[in-house]
């Protein structure tokens, strides 16, 4: 393996929902304060695009969605997302309005190089306890085999009474309370066809919107206003958002010896299947993880109804499987691979 070559594209991702508040909005925040908080992650803003209901920025190292009461920040290489939650927390109750947290989610695959990750992100207990020493104490979960694990920390279920679990909380991050149909697939790819990998680079495609073109990124999901950006020698990024507030994200590492691609979305549909079947079709993937959150009121929860079963993914096979529920969503987790041919 070529040292040179290297590039860790696996993210690590954290979504934090906000208690509805009156006049709270997290994009109060101005341009010039995220700046200043991705510094502290090492990454900075590239473009930037909008619906009436997000802001999406894509990154140096990937992509920040920020709505009325949630925001996702998803970063690679080494970037240091969670030493920043701080900073966010202070803007959220300062500027935006917002001093209650009411759920948290912070996941990531297994990195290719976990070595080379800086604290708290070389491993995963340190990420566990920053993220126990803002938000009280949450769930930590290790899904799929030691190579191909998948890590998740989210806050303590809802299930019980809210006065109950506020009490579990501390003053900066109270209030599990109201909550929202939503629903999040992520398709965590390895090991990709070469072939669809040179279209991301710019010796092949003259730029973001031909690559985007070509490999077919653009049918993914239909109506997305797309802003994509082609990294020089090679690397790609697009988010996509919509007019009813969906959103879709797209991340590739093209090297050959580290290739990898994240695809996200919250978009609202019944089923899965061709949603899947199309990001398949495009990048090509030896090996990838599945997760899919839904809330049960969600359009989402029938999709995941299906995937709970673990179908076979066209020229896919699930390795393996889990299933939980916590903090009002069910979670389908899988590790799928390509049958030998
Ligand atoms: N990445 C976490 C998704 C949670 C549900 N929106």
């Amino acid at each position: 393996e070529n040292n040179d070559q290297f590039f860790e594209g696996v993210e690590k991702l954290i979504e934090i929902w906000f208690t509805p508040a009156k006049n709270a909005d997290l994009r109060k925040i101005t341009r010039q304060q995220w700046e200043n908080v991705l510094k502290i992650v090492r990454c900075e803003i590239i473009s930037f695009t909008q619906s009436e209901q997000v802001d999406a920025y894509v990154l140096s190292e990937s992509s920040m969605f920020v709505s009325r009461r949630r925001w996702i920040l998803k970063t690679c290489g080494t970037t240091t997302p969670l030493r920043c939650v701080r900073a966010v927390l202070g803007l959220a109750r300062d500027v935006a309005g917002h001093a209650r947290v009411h759920n948290v989610f912070y996941s990531r695959r297994e990195f290719a190089r976990p070595a080379a990750q800086l604290q708290p992100h070389d491993n995963f207990d340190s990420e566990v306890k920053l993220l126990d020493s803002f938000f009280g104490d949450g769930r930590a979960y290790i899904m799929g085999p030691e190579k191909d694990c998948w890590y998740l920390y989210t806050l303590l279920p809802l299930e019980g009474t809210v006065d109950a679990l506020e009490k579990e909380h501390t003053d900066a991050n109270e209030g599990v309370g109201l909550s929202e149909p939503d629903q999040t697939i992520e398709i965590l790819m390895s090991d990709l066809e070469p072939a669809v990998m040179d279209i991301f680079t710019r010796q092949y495609s003259a730029d973001a919107a031909a690559a985007t073109r070509e490999s077919g990124i653009d049918k993914i999901i239909p109506g997305m206003v797309i802003d994509d950006f082609l990294f020089d020698p090679c690397g790609y990024s697009m988010n996509g958002v919509a007019k009813d507030g969906c959103y879709m994200t797209i991340h590739i590492t093209p090297e050959r010896a580290c290739s990898y691609v994240s695809f996200e979305s919250n978009v609202a549909v019944a089923s899965y299947d061709e949603l899947i079947a199309r990001v398949l079709q495009a990048f090509r993937p030896a090996k990838f993880v599945l997760t899919v959150f839904a809330t049960p009121d969600s359009p989402g929860a029938s999709a995941a109804r299906e995937l709970k079963k673990f179908p076979a993914l066209g020229a896919y096979s699930p390795l393996e499987t889990q299933h939980c529920r916590f903090s009002g969503y069910e979670l389908q987790y899988a590790l799928y691979a390509k049958f030998p041919s």
